[in-house]
């Protein structure tokens, strides 16, 4: 039985758009790197879900959590997981804070997660999943989370606070410090969601001074930090690092049919480990100074866009401290954001709109010179009205 013509697929397949033009700015995935697209295609069928088959993979996994655990202190103690994405390692952080807490409130109690309003939907899903309560807490103008309404959205339910290091919206990070000392003085955990930013703020100037990513804040239990975002691997790779092994433990299944019993504490049981060893090949060969130089042209590139566009007229609402800018029209601009948004778009130049701004993450693919040719394009847009 045929379900499609012939040729069908490939007329498909050429619908969709490519990151290697350095167009697509609405996207955190992005082109991913040679070196790493080579060792995940020669290494796709390596399943880190049974590490008896797969003992290498195993060991390579253990090894990429040093290397990430390195960037934000984790303690020798610590361990962590490879996953799809962030949405996964998101769940799977709260699933087992969950697990972790929940022996200390009755089964009735519903338990409440804290949380800036600028966390990603993978909360709500984690939250709906779970049956936890999240409970979303105002942001300031520098979208970030309002300290003193946080405080007050804290209850005797409450089992962690998120924080975000790199918001999906403009890149913006939590005050880490801050949010820590809250979660000491009411004696629960902290979840960091550094999905995006994770790769990149440990790259910046003084990062750790200003940022403090890092499980040197006590009441860090875990961070999700995503090698398929700005660790430049394919699809997909998430990471998920965790401070003891008390909370993979408080989510662990053993597997009595698979030889050696594999324990796991992953929602997926097979589980690939390309993405993860296209990761150990990339550090191996570019390694720290190599990621530096890719995160701070990323981040020169968006100052760059960020000036241009301001000379044009447009409003920067946040000065951006990554590579994610979003950008304003004032109201006698001749084109408002959807109008500007939807003529990109026709011309294969793909924004997002946030927060009422024109959103750019500007990826490795999307050099000087592409946003050069993008202002050239806006000059025209603009002409034209
Ligand atoms: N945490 C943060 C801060 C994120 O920004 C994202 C994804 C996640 C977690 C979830 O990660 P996964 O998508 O890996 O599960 N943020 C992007 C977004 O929602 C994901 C994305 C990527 C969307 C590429 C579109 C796209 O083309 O915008």
């Amino acid at each position: 039985m045929q379900f499609m013509a012939p040729n069908q697929l490939e007329e498909n397949l050429a619908m969709d758009l490519t990151y290697s033009k350095g167009q697509v700015l609405s996207s955190m995935n992005s082109k991913a790197h040679n070196l790493a697209s080579k060792a995940f295609i020669e290494n796709i069928t390596k399943n880190l879900g049974d590490p008896s088959l797969f003992s290498g993979t195993a060991k390579v996994e253990k090894q990429v959590i040093r290397i990430l655990g390195h960037l934000f202190d984790l303690p020798t103690s610590g361990t962590g997981a490879l996953l799809t994405g962030g949405s996964e390692a998101n769940i799977t952080a709260l699933w087992a804070i969950r697990n972790k807490r929940r022996g200390k409130f009755r089964l009735t109690d519903p338990l409440e997660i804290v949380a800036p309003e600028s966390v990603h939907i993978s909360f709500d899903k984690a939250a709906d999943l779970l049956g936890l309560k999240l409970v979303k807490v105002p942001i300031t103008p520098k979208y970030q989370i309002n300290l003193k309404l946080a405080e007050d959205a804290i209850t005797k339910n409450t089992i962690a606070i998120i924080g975000v290091a790199g918001t999906t919206a403009f890149g913006t990070i939590d005050p880490l410090i801050d949010l820590n000392t809250l979660c000491l003085d009411h004696q629960f955990d902290m979840h960091i969601d550094a999905a995006f930013g994770g790769l990149v703020f440990p790259f910046l100037p003084q990062s750790k001074e200003t940022h403090f990513l890092s499980f040197d804040l006590k009441a860090v239990a875990s961070i999700t930090v995503d090698i398929h975002k700005m660790g430049h691997v394919p699809i997909p790779g998430g990471g998920l690092l965790w401070r003891n092994t008390s909370y993979p433990k408080a989510i662990q299944f053993t597997l009595p049919y698979l030889a050696g019993m594999p324990k796991q504490s992953t929602i997926t049981g097979t589980r690939s480990g390309a993405s993860t060893i296209a990761f150990l090949s990339l550090w191996n060969e570019i390694g720290f100074e190599g990621y530096q130089e890719i995160v701070n042209s990323c981040v020169k590139n968006t100052l760059f866009l960020a000036k241009e566009l301001e000379k044009r007229g447009l409003i920067i609402p946040i000065e951006p401290s990554i590579n994610i800018l979003g950008a304003k029209t004032p109201r006698e601009f001749p084109l408002d954001v959807p109008k500007l948004h939807k003529k990109l778009w026709q011309k294969g130049w793909t924004t997002s709109i946030v927060n009422g701004c024109l959103r750019f993450v500007i990826m490795p693919p999307t050099r000087k010179s592409k946003l050069e040719e993008l202002l050239l394009l806006l000059d025209q847009l603009i002409d034209q009205q």
